[in-house]
């Protein structure tokens, strides 16, 4: 008996691949400990929005969408970074009045914005503004690909609009002031800046700045090539100009918001911190996987594209260790495809496994906060499409909040040295302790399969007695490119304007089977755990 299985065994590493094999014995075992780092930020998923929103301020007024607001609302707290190219290219006019409709949102009387439960955009204003929106996202799109930025201006309005949005959605703002504004000796001309900050403290708004949207390629915007060491000193005197406002003085600033790092980038970056690093709160940096305009399916299942950010990231940390040791990282634009996206599969379920997978590996290289690019705008790679309609990655970032805690566990397989299953990919945090249904001590559990065949998952056998709940997202429609998507076999969609739905676990038995399909996304939640590390 025992000698015809060892020829079967014999057999089969000779004619199967790695996969079959795994496919024919597998139930891979996680395995989990105290990854010893401090909490992430209890922001740690945020979000942004493109600052060529404004590029036509009018468009600012889709921000007053309820549904908009509803969704946002599920994803506080959170930052919202109202940044980008453009933000280097908008002027602050305070003297120019508004659009029209901006100014729907005002009350004349008061001379205030109106309340968050006063704000509706009359459903005849928004569906002009969606009907000529179009138009304007072919121009910004058309700009990013030119690589040609025109300069607009933004009004007051502009920015009570995008104030209003962010505090009526619980969500905190950071605005990205312009670093192309420049003295004859190249320095940051802070007196446009001066106006805006002038505008929101005497407004009261609790904000937090940055200064310039990706610096290591000004020139290929602007013709104007700034150093790292300069744009330190820009923000050791936005630094300065801050701390005249009794509001602001400690208010976070950000930044360099370095491109991918590159070895130009690397250097700029080394010579920023060197100068400015003392003033930042945090280390901000983009990243994308890869190019929207030629990404294909099969690069959004590619596990080594995938694991090509944790190298990045250590690049990054060097920079930082060796600069502003200790100093906080974030990712401060970061989505699947640069761009603006990939139509097709950036706005649909296949995007879920890099944004996921950049959640899960980014707190486990600790990374403090990761900013998805982006909440709503142009281009194919937001959470929520012009239509107000949730996509696919803004369900897997609700169930993230709901579900995901900030202190993390090193989770990896058991015995997978020699077996290494790059597509069967987990990653583990305490439960979010403000999550009523579970328990501190609770921990969750997330994998993704991006193989052919379903995956069984074993929990560490200390965790094997708990009642487990599984949330299990597949695509709605079946197929990658869905715009939709099933949790626990249900689709998921808001109740009505203003109410999300609830989203149910579903409670296994202890020692259930975990199976995993092909090309889903599993949550696990152990009860009961009383994980010291989540105690
Ligand atoms: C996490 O686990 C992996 C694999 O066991 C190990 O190589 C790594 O050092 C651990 N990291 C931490 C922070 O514990
Ligand atoms: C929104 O504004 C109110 C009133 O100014 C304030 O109490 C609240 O903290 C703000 N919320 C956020 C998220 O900024
Ligand atoms: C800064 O810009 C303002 C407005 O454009 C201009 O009036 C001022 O002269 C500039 N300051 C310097 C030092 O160039
Ligand atoms: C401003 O916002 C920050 C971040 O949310 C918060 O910690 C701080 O307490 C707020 N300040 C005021 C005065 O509301
Ligand atoms: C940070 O740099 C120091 C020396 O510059 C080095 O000893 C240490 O290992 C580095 N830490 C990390 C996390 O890279
Ligand atoms: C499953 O994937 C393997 C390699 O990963 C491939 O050889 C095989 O043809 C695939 N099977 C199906 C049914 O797609
Ligand atoms: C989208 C997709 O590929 N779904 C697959 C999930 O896995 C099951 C079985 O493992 C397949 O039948 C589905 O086609």
């Amino acid at each position: 008996m025992h000698f015809i299985f060892c020829i079967v065994i014999l057999a089969g590493t000779v004619f199967y691949t790695r996969s079959d094999f795994l496919e024919n014995n597998a139930k891979l075992e996680v395995q989990l400990e105290f990854s010893g780092r401090p909490p992430l930020n209890p922001r740690f998923l945020s979000v942004t929005i493109d600052a060529s929103l404004a590029s036509e301020p009018k468009y600012i007024a889709f921000l007053g969408s309820q549904k908009l607001i509803t969704l946002t609302r599920g994803l506080s707290p959170a930052f919202l970074r109202f940044g980008g190219t453009q933000s280097d290219f908008l002027f602050f006019e305070p003297e120019k009045s508004a659009s029209e409709e901006e100014n729907i949102f005002w009350e004349k009387s008061t001379n205030q914005a109106k309340k968050c439960e006063e704000y509706k955009v009359p459903l005849s204003v928004q569906h002009k503004l969606q009907s000529q929106w179009p138009i304007q996202e072919q121009i910004i799109l058309k700009e990013e690909f030119l690589k040609k930025y025109k300069n607009s201006t933004i009004t007051k309005e502009t920015i009570d609009l995008l104030y209003r949005f962010a505090n009526c959605s619980g969500l905190h703002l950071i605005f990205g002031l312009n670093a192309l504004l420049r003295n004859v000796h190249d320095q940051w001309n802070s007196s446009n800046a001066k106006l805006l900050i002038d505008y929101c403290a005497s407004r009261k708004y609790n904000m937090s700045w940055e200064l310039g949207n990706e610096p290591n390629s000004f020139k290929k915007k602007s013709g104007l090539y700034i150093n790292g060491f300069q744009l330190g000193k820009d923000f050791l005197s936005l630094h300065k100009l801050l701390s005249t406002y009794l509001r602001y003085k400690n208010s976070g600033v950000y930044g360099p918001d370095i491109g991918q790092p590159k070895k130009p980038s690397q250097k700029m970056l080394t010579s920023f911190l060197k100068e400015g690093g003392k003033v930042i709160n945090s280390v901000t940096w983009h990243h994308y996987y890869v190019d929207g305009r030629t990404a294909s399916k099969r690069d959004f299942l590619n596990p080594h594209i995938l694991d090509s950010l944790a190298s990045e990231i250590k690049t990054v940390f060097q920079i930082v260790n060796q600069t502003v040791p200790g100093k906080l990282v974030w990712l401060g634009e970061t989505s699947s495809a640069y761009g603006g996206g990939c139509p097709g599969l950036s706005d649909t379920y296949i995007d879920g496994f890099m944004w996921l997978d950049k959640l899960g590996m980014s707190a486990k290289l600790g990374i403090d906060v990761v900013m998805r690019q982006a909440l709503f705008g142009a281009g194919s790679y937001n959470l929520v499409d012009s239509d107000f309609e949730p996509l696919p990655d803004y369900w897997l970032s609700l169930l993230f909040k709901k579900l995901v805690g900030s202190v993390v566990l090193n989770a990896s397989f058991k015995n997978s040295k020699d077996l290494y299953e790059p597509k069967i990919r987990v990653y583990a945090h305490c439960t979010n302790a403000d999550n009523l249904k579970y328990r501190t001590g609770d921990v969750s559990v997330f994998a993704m399969n991006l193989s052919n065949h379903t995956q069984q998952i074993q929990l560490p056998s200390s965790l094997s007695g708990k009642f487990i709940d599984e949330y299990l997202l597949l695509p709605g429609d079946g197929r990658l490119f869905s715009k939709t998507v099933l949790l626990n076999g249900e689709v998921l969609r808001m109740v009505d304007d203003k109410t999300l739905p609830s989203l149910d676990g579903k409670e296994k038995a202890p020692g259930s089977p975990l199976a995993l399909p092909s090309l889903s996304f599993g949550f696990y939640v152990v009860k009961d755990a009383k994980a010291s590390a989540c105690l």
